[in-house]
């Protein structure tokens, strides 16, 4: 089935991560977050892609051209993000008078689950949460879907929209709706007037990950981490010990002394040790570098950034070229056992996680022996001095 993958989108909550990068392009367990969302739109079916790019569009683009594609992928450019009606809207040209399904580029489906919908058209993906008032929430009377409703409070059910659409030829003519409350073109417009005029049903997926905040991007690696092969194609001594399922990829170097747990993905031109423990899930990026008595967990540690000795990150995401000084601690605990919370969009929110430690954005380095507290983000290029203690955003 064509499939249109919205990808024009900032990612501003995942700021600072997004402050050079589209949320698109941030990376999963070694491939943008994007590029999971067409592999198995075309494992699930897909006969080819329209993929709509808007913010920082030209990486997404070099990105998805440099990847052999078993089906035809094409990219279209939406100028200005009015919304999803609208960015569908800018791929229509590109689409036939037939059914076509709608994904969103950053969000983590299921193959299965996708297979399923691209089957049961018309049709939207759902799935069930504990707190849908939080989400677009499917009313569903009789088998079929009445309406979405977004952010209910007395929500009618725990079925939420995973943004995973099958819609008939004719929606085709119904995008250019008007402009929402919040000033948008929303697809749930299109999605309620074929639910007007068709019988559409819910899909139930298994799995399904919107990967809208920082946690989300640590949990999106933790889930593709755990679907790795192990692979070792870089060059790793044989005073390296590594367990379970670890991905060394070509011109990568683990030295002697150095323990990985899987699932832990080393990238390209990646350099671990002597003497570091990696432990699972941890992804390091293309050229990054983990040195001497280093203990990594459960961490995204992105291209060109190191920690090259002396230090503790744990439950942590860096960005692009950061530079933790030697003897650099990460808390990922509270004392009162609380989750983390993390800033978003100015905001403290909950990270639901009782474990989380740090956001780096791009370029940030921090001097010898300084400790810095869980739930702290900071900005893209923030300097720490030696010995200090962070406990607040920067
Ligand atoms: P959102 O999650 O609403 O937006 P976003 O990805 O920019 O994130 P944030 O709110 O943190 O800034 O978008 C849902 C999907 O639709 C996402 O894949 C981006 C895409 N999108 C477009 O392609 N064009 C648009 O005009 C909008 C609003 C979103």
């Amino acid at each position: 089935m064509q499939t249109v993958v919205l990808a024009a989108g900032k990612g501003a909550r995942m700021g600072p991560l997004t402050d050079n990068a589209p949320k698109p392009m941030l990376p999963v367990a070694g491939k943008p977050l994007v590029v999971h969302c067409l592999e198995h739109a075309i494992a699930a079916g897909a006969s080819r892609l329209v993929v709509v790019v808007g913010h920082e569009a030209d990486s997404i683009r070099t990105a998805l051209a440099d990847r052999d594609w078993d089906v035809p992928v094409t990219t279209v450019d939406q100028d200005e993000l009015r919304g999803t009606a609208d960015a569908v809207r800018t791929a229509a040209p590109e689409l036939d008078a037939e059914p076509f399904a709608v994904l969103n580029g950053d969000v983590l489906y299921d193959e299965a689950s996708l297979a399923k919908l691209y089957t049961s058209g018309p049709a939207v993906g759902s799935f069930r949460v504990d707190n849908p008032s939080a989400y677009g929430v499917l009313r569903i009377e009789d088998g079929r879907v009445r309406a979405v409703e977004e952010k209910p409070a007395d929500p009618q059910s725990n079925l939420v929209n995973t943004g995973a659409y099958v819609f008939p030829a004719a929606a085709l003519d119904w995008l250019a709706v008007g402009e929402s409350d919040r000033g948008e073109r929303e697809l749930t417009d299109v999605l309620q007037r074929t639910c007007e005029t068709d019988d559409v049903t819910a899909v139930p997926f298994d799995r399904w990950l919107d990967v809208g905040r920082p946690w989300e991007l640590l949990a999106a690696n933790e889930w593709k981490l755990a679907e790795l092969d192990r692979r070792i194609d870089g060059d790793v001594s044989p005073d390296a010990d590594l367990r379970g399922t670890v991905v060394v990829e070509a011109g990568a170097t683990v030295e002697p002394g150095v323990v990985i747990e899987g699932p832990t993905y080393v990238g390209e031109g990646a350099h671990v040790g002597p003497n570091a423990y990696v432990r699972g899930s941890t992804a390091l990026g293309p050229d990054s570098r983990a040195g001497h008595a280093v203990e990594l967990k459960n961490s995204v540690v992105m291209r060109d950034s190191a920690v090259p000795h002396l230090t503790y990150l744990g439950d942590s995401i860096l960005g692009r070229d950061v530079n933790l000084g030697a003897g650099t601690a990460v808390a990922n605990l509270r004392h009162d056992d609380e989750p983390v919370e993390l800033t978003v969009k100015g905001e403290r929110i909950s990270t639901g996680r009782r474990k989380f430690g740090i956001v780096c954005g791009d370029g940030v380095k921090t001097g010898i022996n300084c400790t810095i507290n869980a739930g702290v983000t900071l900005s893209s290029g923030a300097r720490v001095g030696p010995g200090e203690t962070v406990l607040r955003d920067r």
